[in-house]
């Protein structure tokens, strides 16, 4: 067991190099994005996409945690893996919305989240095209820059702004169409954000209500999932389980249990 006053210090200590990396690489890929920016390669389809940048993100940060951080583990969305001593592990997406970064659209974020001993405990979003960088600490609250973030209360389920997002591959988008086809006249409406790192956040400063989406993965979701809970909202997937790529919701108490209840009973777990 961590002593107390070690194990703050570790936090702040991580803290500080989480927002030093998501500053230093948010500011990289928002001043350098080159005009003819392509596709460098795809993942599951044609349509997932990595660029240069994605790519250049990851090695600016792993770079960096290499400098300050030698002894700790690092997964990273673009192939960063290194086993650590320190117990402590880096999870990171070098560009969360690679899409919207593509096409020059602002809404991509930087997502660096820190856990130990599998437990996160710090997680950093940098979204530099909203010159916003969201950041919490486990225990300590969640900001955006330097004010207090708190999830808005919950409203009753038909008046709740609820964001979402779909997959890469086609049967699975036809299953995700159907929940959200269901989900559509039953609230207020849907937005799909096109980063989940920001829609997480977006929970966490009262900007939507509730967040669901399947088939995320950890670097995804690590960091926006710790900042949305410090900011008083629930997480999980399906009913007692944790966010994970199996389905991931994001609501505050009042509107997550019978969000959660109207997932599970659409399926939204499943393709
Ligand atoms: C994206 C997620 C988004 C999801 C996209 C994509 P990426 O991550 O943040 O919520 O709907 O399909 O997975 O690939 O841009 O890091």
């Amino acid at each position: 067991m961590t002593d107390p006053q070690t194990l703050d210090a570790l936090k702040a200590e991580l803290l500080d190099v989480a927002l030093e990396a998501a500053a230093r690489a948010g500011a990289f890929l928002r001043d350098g994005r080159p005009d003819d920016l392509g596709v460098a390669a795809t993942k599951t389809s044609a349509v997932d996409v990595v660029t240069e940048m994605d790519i250049a993100s990851e090695k600016l940060i792993t770079d960096f945690l290499a400098e300050r951080r030698p002894d700790d583990g690092v997964l990273g969305e673009e192939g960063a893996s290194r086993e650590g001593t320190s117990g402590v592990q880096w999870v990171i997406d070098p560009i969360d919305g690679t899409v919207n970064y593509l096409y020059g659209r602002p809404d991509w974020s930087v997502s660096i989240a820190a856990r130990k001993d599998g437990e996160t405990i710090v997680g950093v979003v940098a979204a530099p095209m909203r010159a916003e960088t969201y950041r919490a600490v486990l225990g300590q609250g969640a900001f955006v820059n330097d004010r207090p973030a708190h999830a808005r209360v919950a409203p009753p389920f038909e008046q709740a702004l609820v964001g979402t997002g779909f997959g890469y591959l086609e049967a699975r988008r036809v299953h995700q169409a159907d929940v959200v086809r269901q989900l559509i006249p039953k609230v207020r409406d849907i937005r799909r954000g096109g980063s989940a790192a920001i829609d997480l956040c977006d929970i966490a400063v009262g900007r939507m209500d509730a967040y669901y989406e399947r088939g995320l993965n950890p670097w995804d979701f690590a960091a926006g999932d710790l900042i949305a809970r410090e900011a008083g909202a629930l997480t999980g997937g399906r009913p007692g389980e944790p966010v994970s790529p199996e389905l991931t919701i994001a609501a505050p108490p009042g509107l997550f249990e019978p969000l959660q209840k109207w997932l599970e009973e659409l399926g939204a777990w499943h393709d």
